[in-house]
Formats: structure tokens, C-alpha cells, sequence
């Protein structure tokens, strides 16, 4: 297959996120440029814009993905606004990495897998990026070697410095837990059946109604447990930890060690402060081979059924966070687009 020329990006939402896109494209990226950015901020988009030069603004993903110097699309706009994004690029038959969540909830997750099929071929990436992240990348290869022996257990530690001021209780399950829903289906390659979310009493230091830490078990069609703590004004920082028990042996990553450092007679090290600094080498990994297949014609990586498996696991979580008790998981059949 003939690779195509430098990829015109479209960025769609230029927040935290896609403003990090955008410079990664910009400055990291090889094989890629953004031509257009688009937010429904127009004073946002028209600065963030002027960051690369050639770089149109727009306030409508429709008039970017129509643009002729836009082949691709990369939505970074919050997870309400995914469907509409990613219906419209398929319309316009654009290759498209779309942040995580897939969307907010399976239904609509899979009305993008049934419209992904009508195409006949793979379009879309979900940006779950702990997937390009060295040490997970690691204790995967490591578990599909099988020397450790059969996964029993999947621990979790999910902690954010402090949540948004939009965040809600619920989204502590649909925005940040999927990450871990992903994670434990990839690693243990096992679909999760069940969800339980129990309900620590909350922090002082969390905003007044929101139920900041909860716990969160994962029952898995493997016959094995996966439990995340998710804790997203935890104070001291931003910190992912995952350790598989196995038979024969654990294996443990994000423990951030770094570089370790001995004054005044204590250790210590730095711990980073979001996910922009502690995926960073993660992100600039992931679009590159998004990048890269797209100019090959190809699309690699999580799909649009790992988004809507996500969805399904998070929708189901958050039934039990707010009825309580064990929620079991119902996916559709899967398609053979999805092998
Ligand atoms: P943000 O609130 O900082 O930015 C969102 C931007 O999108 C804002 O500028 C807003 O004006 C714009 N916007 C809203 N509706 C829009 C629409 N319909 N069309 C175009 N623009 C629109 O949010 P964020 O933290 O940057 O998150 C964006 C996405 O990235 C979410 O899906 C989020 O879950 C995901 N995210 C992923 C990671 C990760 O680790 N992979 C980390 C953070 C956020
Ligand atoms: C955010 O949207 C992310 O995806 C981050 O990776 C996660 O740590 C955070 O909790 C989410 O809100």
C-alpha cells in the first residue's frame, strides 16, 4: 500500500487535551500537520490556531472535515460530544483517533460500532493510551509469555491530584475507571462480566457531594478479580499503579521510581502531577502509530469495540454506584469487523 503524503490533522477540542494534541502533532509527530483546529470556543480555537502556521480555525466539525487540506481527525472534545464527531468523520470517510471514552454510554457506543460496520472496514482508534506506556507495555509481554503463570488478580491504583470542577461522582467511573477497563480487559485479554462499586466515605478534601474514593472489583469471564481504587483528590499528585498476581509470581509497574534521591540522611523522589507529565511519552507513542498506519492505509490499536466494551463495563458501574450491588455486564455479540 502507497503511503500518503504529510496527514492534515483536524483536532477537534483544543482543552487540556487537545491543545496537547495539537502541539504533538506540531512538534513531536513526524509525517503529520495540523491544518485545522476546531472548538466550539471560538477565541480558544482562533489561539490555538495561531500556534502553527497554515492552521485554520473553525467553531463546527462539520465545515473542518470538509475542508481539503483535513484527511484525519483527532477528537478531543468531552466524551458527550464523541458520537456526533465520529459520525460525521465517517460520512466524511475520515481516519479518526477519538480521546477516550468512546462515548458516555453503550448505547451510543454502539450505534458508532453498527455505523463502523456499514463502512466495512476499521475507521477509528480509541485513545486508550496506557496501551503505548512502556511499563504497561512491559507487564504484557511479560503475562503473554505465561512464565508467571495464569493471571488470578488485577490491583489497581487510579489517584488524581485534584478533580475538575466539572467532574461528578458518576465520572469518576465513566471518565476515569475506563482507562482500567480497558487495561484489564487488554492485559488479561479476558471480557468483564461484572462490576461492583462500593462507597468508602468520601474524603473532606473532595468537593462537597462528590463520592471521591471509590472502590471499584471487576469480575472477568476469565475467572479472574480486578479491583481499582479510584481516588481523584488524592492531594499529593497523579499516580497509576498496576500489580498482576498470578500463579507462579506478581508483577507490579507505576511505581515511579524513576530516579531516586538520598540528602540529609532520607530517600525520596518526585511524583508527577497529571497526566499530561506521567503519559506524556505514552501520548507522543500513540499518535505517531495512529499516524503512521493512517498514512499506510491501516488502523491499528484499540477499536471501536474495545470503546464500546468499555462503555458497556462503565454504564454497568455506574448502575451500582448509584443502586449499589453487583451489576452484570451484557455486550452485544461481537462483529467479525472486530476479529
Ligand atoms: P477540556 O474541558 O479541557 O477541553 C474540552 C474542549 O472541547 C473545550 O475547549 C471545549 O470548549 C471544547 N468543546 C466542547 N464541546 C465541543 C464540541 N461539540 N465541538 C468542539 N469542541 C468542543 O477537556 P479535556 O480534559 O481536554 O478532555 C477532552 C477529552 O480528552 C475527553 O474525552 C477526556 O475524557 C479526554 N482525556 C483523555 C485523557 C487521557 O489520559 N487519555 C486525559 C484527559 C482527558
Ligand atoms: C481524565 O479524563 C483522564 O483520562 C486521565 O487519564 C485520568 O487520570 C483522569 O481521571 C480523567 O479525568
Amino acid at each position: 500500500m502507497t503511503e500518503r503524503a504529510n496527514l492534515g490533522v483536524a483536532v477537534i477540542g483544543t482543552g487540556k487535551m487537545g491543545a496537547d494534541h495539537v502541539r504533538r502533532l506540531h512538534e513531536v509527530v513526524s509525517g503529520a500537520r495540523v491544518s485545522a483546529v476546531v472548538d466550539v470556543d471560538a477565541e480558544r480555537a482562533k489561539t490555538i490556531a495561531a500556534r502553527v502556521d497554515g492552521c485554520t480555525a473553525y467553531t463546527d466539525p462539520a465545515s473542518a472535515m470538509a475542508a481539503s487540506d483535513v484527511d484525519a481527525v483527532l477528537i478531543a472534545s468531552p466524551g458527550p460530544a464523541h458520537e456526533a464527531a465520529l459520525l460525521q468523520a465517517f460520512e466524511h470517510d475520515l481516519p479518526v483517533l477519538c480521546e477516550k471514552p468512546l462515548t458516555p454510554d453503550a448505547a451510543s457506543a454502539l450505534r458508532v460500532v453498527e455505523a463502523e460496520q456499514r463502512l466495512g472496514r476499521r475507521r477509528a482508534q480509541v485513545g486508550f493510551m496506557r496501551r503505548y506506556d512502556t511499563e504497561y507495555m512491559k507487564l504484557k509481554s511479560l503475562l503473554e509469555t505465561g512464565q508467571l503463570g495464569r493471571p488470578l488478580m488485577l490491583h489497581n491504583r487510579h489517584r488524581n491530584a485534584a478533580s475538575p470542577p466539572f467532574f461528578t461522582s458518576s465520572m469518576l467511573i465513566s471518565d476515569s475507571v475506563a482507562h482500567e477497563t480497558d487495561v484489564t480487559r487488554w492485559l488479561l485479554g479476558h471480557e468483564i462480566t461484572a462490576v461492583t462499586v462500593l462507597r468508602p466515605t468520601p474524603s473532606a478534601n473532595a468537593p462537597d457531594d462528590l463520592q471521591d474514593p471509590q472502590f471499584v472489583v471487576f469480575e472477568t469471564d476469565g475467572g479472574a478479580l480486578a479491583d481499582v481504587e479510584i481516588f481523584v483528590n488524592c492531594g499529593f499528585g497523579y499516580q497509576v499503579q498496576a500489580e498482576a498476581v498470578c500463579e507462579r509470581g506478581t508483577a507490579r509497574v507505576g511505581d515511579g521510581h524513576a530516579m531516586v534521591t538520598n540528602m540529609a540522611g532520607r530517600w525520596g523522589g518526585t511524583i508527577a502531577q497529571d497526566f499530561v507529565e506521567r503519559f506524556a511519552d505514552a501520548y507522543d507513542r500513540e499518535v505517531q502509530a495512529w499516524v503512521d498506519a493512517t498514512r499506510r492505509g491501516e488502523v491499528t490499536g484499540p477499536s471501536v469495540w474495545d470503546g464500546y466494551a468499555a462503555a458497556a463495563v462503565c454504564e454497568a458501574g455506574v448502575r451500582s454506584l448509584n443502586e449499589g450491588g453487583r451489576m452484570t455486564v451484557e455486550l452485544v455479540e461481537r462483529p467479525a469487523l472486530y476479529g
